[in-house]
């Protein structure tokens, strides 16, 4: 099988799912995540395999228009991009000419120290109104200077960082942090994959405002959202 006609069929079986991002102190859904999903292939694995054929920005282009046309709901639209696609013509003609109720999620890709071309991406889409996410922000993407020199508007903690956080005062210590960063500069932080209501009154009290997990609402089609957020 061809990387070609891997991407043909993946395109096929490729479906999109949201998962609520939520206002933690009142319970209030302020956008979604588009997470996509493939006919019994684990989504890591499909991307992984396309950024590997060279065929990611074409894959992640047709997830973004899935994502796009599928989304009626209230707040912001996150869909996830890889930094080193973010510039190519699939993506860029994926995305419409208004952007100021998408928040683009940053995902690490192979790009160690990004170019002019990639800077021009991000300020092109920043001019159209999108905001820029860190995503798995304290995992695979820690090199503080890059994500400084991005000046994101988002950073989503990743969910390593917030599993028992409860009972974790380095956790607490390096989430604090964080919200320290938030206050300097505007980058507001997204607390990940917060599963137990122990780790949602932690965050709370620490003073972290958004964020997602099974707790908050799986990722599910647009039109169950609501029927399945749990809180
Ligand atoms: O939804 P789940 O946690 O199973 O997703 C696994 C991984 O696949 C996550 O890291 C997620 O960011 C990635 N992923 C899911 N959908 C997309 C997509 O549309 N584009 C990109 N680039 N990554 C995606
Ligand atoms: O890398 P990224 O943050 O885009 O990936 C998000 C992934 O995490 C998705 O696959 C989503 O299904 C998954 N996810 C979302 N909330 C939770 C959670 O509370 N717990 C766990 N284990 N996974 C989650
Ligand atoms: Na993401």
């Amino acid at each position: 099988i061809t990387p070609a006609s891997y991407e043909a069929a993946s395109l096929n079986a490729m479906r999109v799912v949201y998962q609520p991002i939520k206002d933690l102190r009142t319970g209030a859904v302020v956008g979604a995540e588009a997470l996509s999903r493939f006919e019994g292939q684990n989504p890591r694995a499909v991307f992984d395999r396309a950024e590997r054929d060279g065929t990611a920005a074409a894959l992640e282009a047709a997830a973004i228009a899935k994502a796009i046309s599928g989304w009626s709901g209230e707040g912001f639209l996150s869909v996830n991009v890889g930094l080193s696609s973010l510039a190519s013509p699939a993506v860029q003609a994926a995305l419409p000419d208004d952007l100021s109720s998408l928040v683009l999620e940053i995902t690490e890709g192979e790009v160690l120290d990004f170019g002019a071309e990639i800077a021009q991406a991000l300020d092109g889409a920043r001019a159209r109104g999108a905001r820029i996410a860190i995503d798995d922000f304290g995992a695979g993407f820690s090199n503080m200077h890059r994500v400084a020199r991005m000046r994101p508007d988002l950073v989503k903690i990743d969910m390593s960082l917030i599993r028992g956080i409860d009972a974790d005062e380095t956790l607490q210590a390096v989430v604090s942090g964080c919200l320290l960063y938030q206050n300097m500069t505007g980058t507001r932080v997204v607390a990940e994959g917060i599963e137990t209501e122990e780790e949602l009154r932690c965050l709370i009290d620490l003073g972290v405002v958004l964020g997602q997990g099974y707790l908050l609402g799986r990722p599910a089609p647009a039109d169950s959202l609501d029927v399945l957020g749990s809180r």
